[in-house]
């Protein structure tokens, strides 16, 4: 009963260890985004957005006149878009696009599209540690002391069974 409740406990811990690695080591990982423009007044708010190679923009249209959201070098174009309904792009190309409605063509914007994300630094995991609050640098040695003691105590635990057991294989 007593190591029953111990061997719990102790898997608990390891599993805790281990997804507390796992999230450390998934932090930095890039990942296709979502950014929404808000069309409203006839006008486009934000009037500038940042977004990577990849991502998809989303234009709401909040005014109950149709618009478009259409690059000027014809890059992208969103087709009409009702009053009350949304569109999106997803954006293949780098640049920085000016765009606007082809119904009202003094609606005008920018898209900003930049290169995909480079892979992270090679620091990048003891940044996002250092920038943890909670015993920033405790998971490593801490998960490995604890691999120890676990390994040690099922050693332990079998070596005593088997000399328990009456039909115990040869050690
Ligand atoms: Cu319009």
């Amino acid at each position: 009963m007593v190591g029953t409740t111990v061997r719990r406990s102790m898997h608990a811990i390891t599993a805790g260890g281990m997804l507390a690695l796992a999230s450390l080591a998934l932090a930095p990982v890039a990942s296709a985004a979502d950014s929404s423009v808000d069309i409203a007044g006839f006008a486009f708010s934000p009037q500038s957005v940042t977004v990577k190679v990849g991502d998809t923009v989303t234009w709401a249209n909040a005014d109950a006149q149709t618009h478009t959201a259409t690059a000027d070098d014809g890059t992208f174009d969103t087709g009409s878009i009702s009053g009350n309904t949304s569109k999106s792009v997803t954006v293949t190309k780098a640049g920085t696009f000016a765009y606007h409605c082809k119904v009202h063509p003094t609606m005008t914007a920018t898209l900003v599209v930049e290169a995909a994300a480079a892979p992270p630094p090679t620091d990048a995991i003891a940044g996002v540690r250092s920038a943890g609050e909670s015993g920033p640098t405790w998971p490593l040695p801490g998960l490995a002391a604890l691999v120890a003691a676990f390994a040690a105590w099922r050693r332990f635990a079998r070596r005593t069974l088997a000399t328990d057991a009456t039909d115990a294989p040869d050690a």
